[in-house]
């Protein structure tokens, strides 16, 4: 697998040099990161933004019959019954008392939906989150792998942003980029307030779309809408102490940083050095168009991938409360 922009010799260690690192602050075995911020005084204040009893959940279908929104590369997962009504009614399965059930087996990538990334998911220079060696990788994770995350949860308060909303569109364009400026002018139209340790949803549109394109419109060029990397960007999740990134697109950020050619460079930026969880491929749609309706923004939301021992990563269906 190989995606390379036009530039010439890309480097991500050059281009984040300099910029902060958490590895350390929570220990030199930590394997969840910025998630530690969700103490259980976030969970109360998540809790407080329960006002109507409203839920939602966010994760897309997999089997979906209009395919499934994947990374290039990645492939459609595969649903099989290995038992049902016609094994009874060939004879090839039988159980005492009239007693019937059917079983299927599923093959897909564990980023093949709404998905959790491991820490360790992405890296550079053979360090992983905290500094954990790339070769614990090999095989298996043996470090930073989503099992820590899994084993926790995530719950807190949460904001949404719906960037598509504000600037009027109903998908933003291809490649089309964003920063923490335009997550704030945003939060300010819609009248809500992003707290130190909130839990960032932003909603571009984009997911919602490939249900309604061609696939090979949908894919060709492909660059998504996203967060574009700047140092400022980075410095400002940071101060912000934001433990999660949650977007309707498939890698949270534009595919390639414009000015050096580095593909995905907040996945390194944010996830390796500063160990914010991210979330892809969410489904965002019904809950921006209900929080527009009612103008409620804010919310808990609460989340665990499954638990996988050694994985990359691990689907989930998040929950919003509101
Ligand atoms: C990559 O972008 C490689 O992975 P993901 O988007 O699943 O984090």
């Amino acid at each position: 697998m190989c995606l390379k922009s036009s530039s010439i010799s890309p480097d991500i260690a050059r281009l984040l040099e300099g910029l902060p690192r958490n590895w350390g602050k929570w220990g030199p075995d930590d394997e969840v990161g910025a998630l530690n911020y969700l103490d259980p005084a976030q969970v109360l204040k998540g809790v407080a933004c329960i006002r109507q009893g409203k839920t939602f959940t966010l994760q897309t279908q997999i089997g979906h019959p209009k395919g499934e929104p994947l990374f290039p590369g990645r492939r459609p997962s595969l649903r099989v019954n290995v038992l049902d009504k016609g094994h009874y009614l060939a004879g090839k399965a039988h159980f005492d008392g009239n007693v019937e059930y059917v079983d299927d087996v599923i093959f897909m990538h564990l980023q093949g939906s709404t998905q959790y990334d491991a820490l360790g998911h992405v890296w550079y220079d053979d360090q992983l989150w905290n500094g954990y060696d790339a070769l614990s990788t090999i095989g298996g994770m043996s470090k930073a792998s989503i099992l820590p995350i899994a084993e926790r949860g995530v719950v807190g308060r949460a904001v949404l942003i719906d960037m598509a909303r504000h600037r009027g569109k109903a998908v933003l364009d291809k490649g089309e980029g964003f920063d923490h400026h335009d997550l704030l002018a945003a939060a300010s139209a819609q009248g809500v307030t992003l707290e130190p340790r909130d839990i960032l949803l932003v909603r571009t549109g984009w997911i919602g779309s490939f249900y309604e394109r061609e696939a090979e419109e949908f894919y060709r060029d492909y660059n998504e809408p996203g967060l574009a990397f700047s140092r400022e960007l980075v410095e400002w999740f940071h101060q912000m102490q934001i433990p999660n990134l949650i977007t309707d697109t498939m890698a949270n950020e534009v595919a390639f940083d414009a000015e050096s050619g580095v593909m995905i460079p907040l996945h390194n930026a944010l996830m390796r050095n500063l160990g914010v969880a991210f979330t892809e491929v969410a489904m965002l749609d019904a809950l921006a168009e209900d929080c527009a309706a009612d103008g409620q923004w804010q919310f808990l939301y609460a989340a665990a991938p499954l638990k996988i021992v050694g994985g990359s990563g691990a689907p989930v269906n998040p929950m919003v409360i509101k």
